[in-house]
This record gives C-alpha cells, sequence and structure tokens, in this order.
C-alpha cells in the first residue's frame, strides 16, 4: 500500500517548501533565501500526521519563467509528469494550492490548469495562504486567538476567491515560518495543527490515478490516389483539452499548442 500522495503547487516563493517542514516538524525541504526559485525538481517526502504515512510532494514555482526561476511551462510539464508518474504509485489524494498575499488572476490560471484540466476536478484541492504573521497583533494569545486572527483573513478574502471561481474544499491560513529569534513560534504551532489537521480531513479515499489526457487525436483518412488507388492518410488534430488550456486557463493558441506538444511527450 503506497502512503496517500499530497501536492503542493503554487508560486515561487509562496512558501511550498516552508510548509513541507511546517507539516513534518522538521527541515527536510530546503527553501529559499533570496528573491530567486528555490525548488527546481519535484521532491517527495515522508511525513508522519497523525499517526498515518504521507508522501507529500515539493514541486517548482509556477512563475512566468524570469531570471533564476523554472520557466513556467518547465513547471508545468513537470506537474504532469507527476502526476503520470503517480498514476502508478497509489494515485493523487489531496492538492495544496499555496499562496502568500493577495489572490492574481495568475492564481486562478494555475489552479484551473492543475486542478481542472490535469486532475479532471477529481482530487480533492485546499488552500494555504502563508504570511499571515501580521495578523497576530497582541502579544499573549491563547492558540484559540490566534487561530481566529489567522481566520479574519480568510473572512476578508473569500469573496475573490469565489469571485475567481476557486471553491477550496477547506483553507489553512498560517504563518510558515518560525521568524527571526523564534518571534512566530507560537503563531507557527498553530498553523502546524491546522496543516495536519487538514491533510488528515480533507485526502481523497481511495486515490484518483489521473489518466492519460488525449492532447492529440489522429483521425485515418482514405482517399482517392493515382490509377484509382485508396492512399490511408493519418491527420493529427488538436484533442479538445487543447481548448481547456484556451478556455480555462487563458492561453493563447500558440502558447496551448506548444503546451500540448510538450506534455504530449510525457510518458
Ligand atoms: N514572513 C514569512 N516568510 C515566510 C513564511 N513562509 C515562508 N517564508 C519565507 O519565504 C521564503 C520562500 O519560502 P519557500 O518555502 O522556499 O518558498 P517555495 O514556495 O518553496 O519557493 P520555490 O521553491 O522557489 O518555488 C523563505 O525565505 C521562507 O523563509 C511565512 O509564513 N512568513
Ligand atoms: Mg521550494
Amino acid at each position: 500500500m503506497h502512503p496517500p500522495n499530497v501536492i503542493l503547487f503554487g508560486e515561487t516563493g509562496a512558501g511550498k517548501s516552508s510548509i513541507i517542514n511546517l507539516i513534518a516538524g522538521d527541515s527536510i525541504a530546503m527553501i529559499s533565501g533570496g528573491a530567486s526559485g528555490c525548488t527546481f525538481q519535484y521532491t517527495a517526502f515522508k511525513a508522519n500526521i497523525h499517526g498515518r504515512d504521507f508522501m507529500l510532494y515539493d514541486t517548482a514555482g509556477l512563475d512566468e519563467g524570469e531570471e533564476g526561476k523554472v520557466a513556467k511551462q518547465a513547471a508545468i510539464v513537470q506537474l504532469y509528469q507527476l502526476v503520470q508518474a503517480l498514476s502508478t504509485q497509489g494515485g493523487v489524494s489531496l492538492l495544496i494550492f499555496c499562496m502568500r498575499g493577495r489572490l492574481k488572476e495568475a492564481s486562478q490560471k494555475n489552479w484551473r490548469l492543475f486542478h481542472e484540466v490535469f486532475c479532471r476536478g477529481q482530487v480533492p484541492i485546499v488552500v494555504a495562504i502563508t504570511a499571515l504573521e501580521n495578523e497576530i497583533t497582541a502579544n499573549e494569545m491563547s492558540d484559540g486567538q490566534i487561530s481566529n486572527k489567522l481566520e479574519e483573513w480568510w473572512r476578508n478574502n473569500e469573496s475573490a476567491f469565489r469571485g475567481y471561481g476557486m471553491h477550496p474544499q477547506a483553507h489553512a491560513c498560517i504563518v510558515s515560518t518560525t521568524g527571526r529569534r523564534n518571534g512566530y513560534a507560537d503563531v507557527y504551532n498553530v498553523s502546524q495543527q491546522k496543516m495536519r489537521d487538514v491533510i488528515r480531513d480533507y485526502y481523497r479515499r481511495p486515490s484518483w490515478n489521473v489518466e492519460r489526457l488525449e492532447w492529440f487525436t489522429y483521425v485515418v483518412h482514405t482517399i482517392d490516389g493515382q490509377c484509382g488507388k485508396k492512399t490511408r492518410q493519418v491527420t493529427k488534430e488538436n484533442g479538445p483539452i487543447i481548448q481547456e488550456l484556451r478556455e480555462k486557463c487563458g492561453m493563447g493558441d500558440q502558447e496551448a499548442l506548444k503546451l500540448a506538444e510538450l506534455l504530449n511527450e510525457v510518458k
């Protein structure tokens, strides 16, 4: 039996690797110190959550390819490679969309691409919002009060998610760094509990095996050749999922086609 597979995705610097360390309670994933991207290849980490083993997958940030970051298309191809690889290793049980700061249109596109197109909307998705330390204004607060303060962010931003058609099964408003001189220790501990609870409560049982998507279809035509002979000709046509790249993920024709060609090569 494979442990349930949980994939974290989102933009560079959102805090994906930090969240893995938070969940595991140990520094197992490398986090970035500067402005450039840190995680370039997806990596698996085993973590025990409330007595059960899970595999957590850290992935490269989904950004426009600026210097020092994995180009966006390469990061997308990696995500697709990961879900395809997992189809023979226990499937996918949960997606965690990691973000920091305000919700952006790019977030919606990444969300739709991974959740709706690649995973066909079949895998539960939760959102983790990091860097909410400024929500905590007082010093002496109980865990319940800290939780409540963090939740305020969600109450103020939930409508923006709905507006973008993003409907997570659950959300976790967190702080995923202990801060300088351990200044965020209390909120970090509350965040750890929250992340662990969300994973325990929302992972899919049984997991979902992401199917191979038909990016192109091959149509055989029989045409009249010379001397009355019939000849067969195969044409490659765009499959319906390419249309989803345009409509759901806001890609232009060329962008969608180029990506489909790359994804079609994934074994
Ligand atoms: N202030 C603050 N900083 C955080 C928080 N969580 C993570 N960070 C910092 O944000 C930076 C980026 O964190 P990472 O965990 O490396 O982000 P990532 O999403 O894995 O980034 P890539 O691997 O580049 O895609 C690091 O310097 C972290 O210490 C948080 O809750 N608050
Ligand atoms: Mg990382």
